[in-house]
């Protein structure tokens, strides 16, 4: 009888137990706590941290002179949170592997009787985390936010959370073994905390409807989603400065839809990157977004914003300020970046290679400039796993899930030079399937290579002819002519055959430069090689069927471990139009002067 009663309670527990979102959204918009600032930390090269005698995420520390505890993170050193560990001490330069980390505070509720939750921007790559003693979870994914919920945890003073991060390389990780970028690891963005109402809005999505993009009434849609026992029958959703209010019909679910009709929406586009409060209240809880609208599709060779021709004077981009040689993480990060990209004269930027923090993604969203997203589905991923298959979906969702309110993000690029190949296709395959599961009011592309020969055609034709192709709506590829291959004027004699009738992105080409080494135009990190190969690319690419826009590689000098030249590269990659302090190459005034061409060509 005793047992049937223990059970049932258990059951009745588990019941009542509120159901965990995936992270929390909206972390700047909601009430927020920053936990960034000084962390003690131990280094745990052979990752023992959660295991053994004593595991880290207790806390302890010898208690007395009998004691066997053998670490104590009181008396150890500190790291500052966000920033990668190798960028803040020498001798952690080179460190890859498991670090423990571990804040401590008192707890100052701005919310009365609210839910608390910690919330990491993300992590490198796999965090074990921890409050107040207790094993919360894990996260995999070096980019994407996770966040636990600590409600039942946290008191008034003595609360610790414990992060133990391990940034080592693995075959079955996403990314995989070798990238040509620096493997920062650490806790990279911002950790907070977040306090909401015990029912709060969860999630909410909100798009303009396609059919009405060109009618002088537009429609607007979207879903929202509460998390909490109490589901109040109703919520409210309003734009006010379009003066449309609603009330939304909560479902037992705890989902509601809505839809609104306007005759004065002002479309988003980087000539108008037009923004509109909207906010949303449900019970105690109130939540605001600015949120722009637009639509984005492909008809042919075309690529369509708000059902016009668009030509995306783009750029690539690494999430790193090369100035601090860093992780980005910081709005004044975002600025730098997308400022440099402004003068340039882009309206698009490739996120490369892995999803970028959400101040830049925000801040696109302001300043115009239209964006492509991606996973590191990059050289060498086991095709073959399905938990590295499961692994990529989660993290697609969790990027969707943070950045599907972004007007300025318009594509989901699935993978970058992959090989073609039939465990590949099928899990690229499945991939797209599923982001358009997720997402199907964005494009979808992948950064392809070309085929290098082409039966029955002459050695200057490439064919474009990836399978994975068909499942996109945009044919991406790279192409380092005058680079890895050949003279750059040997692009004068190349034609490109695209497979597909659809629109077509160079999403990479470039080149290497030294900022400030001068020399002819054959001399190969020569400012003026660079230039030259520009010019001759963009000749090349303008003759390709379909071209609808370009990001070349790329903004920046990045640091990556596979660029080790002596006195050129000394562990840079150094095809940044822009060096590592912030001086500007020759050929970005070649690339600035055809973007203002191709802007002058649209009027
Ligand atoms: C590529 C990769 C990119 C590299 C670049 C290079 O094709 O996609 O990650 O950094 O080439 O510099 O070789």
């Amino acid at each position: 009888m005793k047992t049937k009663l223990f059970f049932l309670i258990l059951m009745l527990g588990s019941l009542l137990t509120q159901a965990q979102p995936n992270f929390i959204t909206n972390v700047n918009s909601r009430t927020n706590t920053s936990l960034g600032g000084k962390w003690k930390y131990i280094i745990d090269q052979y990752s023992t941290g959660a295991i053994g005698f004593s595991p880290l995420y207790e806390n302890k520390k010898p208690k007395d002179k009998t004691d066997r505890v053998e670490y104590s993170f009181d008396d150890a050193q500190s790291l500052w949170v966000p920033g990668s560990w190798n960028a803040q001490k020498d001798e952690l330069y080179y460190y890859e592997g498991s670090m423990w980390y571990r804040k401590t505070f008192v707890f100052q509720p701005k919310l009365k009787n609210s839910r608390v939750f910690i919330y990491v921007g993300a992590a490198n790559y796999k965090t074990q985390y921890s409050f107040n003693g207790k094993r919360l979870g894990e996260h995999e994914g070096g980019f994407t936010p996770f966040s636990f919920e600590v409600t039942d945890l946290i008191k008034e003073k003595d609360n610790f959370v414990i992060l133990g991060v391990n940034n080592r390389r693995e075959p079955d990780y996403i990314p995989g073994m070798v990238t040509d970028w620096y493997n920062y690891g650490g806790i990279t963005r911002d950790v907070k905390l977040v306090e909401v109402p015990q029912t709060f809005i969860d999630d909410f999505t909100v798009s303009l409807k396609k059919e009405t993009v060109a009618a002088k009434e537009k429609e607007i849609e979207g879903e929202l989603t509460l998390n909490g026992d109490q589901l109040p029958a109703e919520a409210r959703v309003s734009i006010p400065e379009l003066g449309l209010e609603q009330m939304v019909q909560i479902g037992d679910n705890g989902k509601g839809t809505f839809s609104f009709k306007s005759k004065k929406l002002d479309l988003w586009s980087p000539e108008n990157p037009k923004l509109y409060t909207i906010t949303l209240s449900a019970g105690e809880d109130e939540l605001s977004d600015q949120v722009g609208f637009r639509t984005i599709e492909t008809k042919g060779k075309q690529i369509l914003l708000n059902g016009q021709p668009i030509f995306l004077r783009g750029i690539s981009i690494h999430d790193e300020n090369p100035i601090r040689a860093d992780r980005a993480h910081s709005v004044d990060d975002a600025k730098l970046l997308l400022g440099w990209a402004k003068e340039l004269g882009c309206n698009f930027a490739r996120l490369a290679h892995y999803p970028h923090q959400e101040n830049i993604v925000r801040m696109a969203d302001q300043l115009g400039i239209l964006l492509w997203e991606e996973l590191p589905l990059y050289w060498g991923i086991n095709w073959q796993s399905e938990s590295v298959l499961e692994n990529a979906k989660r993290q697609y969702a969790e990027v969707i899930r943070r950045d599907k309110n972004r007007a300025a993000t318009i594509i989901w690029s699935i993978a970058n030079e992959t090989t073609p190949g039939d465990s590949r296709n099928k899990f690229l395959g499945s991939v797209a399937d599923y982001v358009r599961e997720l997402d199907s009011t964005r494009l979808l592309s992948a950064a392809c290579k070309k085929d290098l020969a082409v039966d029955g055609h002459p050695d200057n034709d490439y064919l474009v002819s990836d399978p994975i192709a068909e499942k996109l709506d945009i044919v991406s590829f790279n192409e380092y002519i005058g680079w890895y291959g050949g003279a750059p004027e040997e692009s004068r004699k190349k034609t490109f055959i695209i497979a597909y009738d659809k629109p077509v992105i160079i999403s990479e080409f470039g080149g290497g430069a030294i900022q400030g080494f001068h020399a002819d135009s054959t001399t190969r990190w020569s400012e003026e090689y660079q230039a030259y190969m520009y010019k001759e690319n963009i000749d090349m690419f303008e003759r390709v069927p379909g071209l609808s826009g370009m990001t070349p590689w790329i903004l920046a000098d990045f640091q990556s471990p596979l660029r080790q030249l002596p006195n050129v590269q000394d562990g840079w990659n150094r095809k940044g139009l822009i060096s590592e302090t912030g001086q500007k190459k020759k050929a970005f005034f070649v690339l600035q002067k055809y973007y203002e061409q191709k802007r002058e060509a649209v009027k």
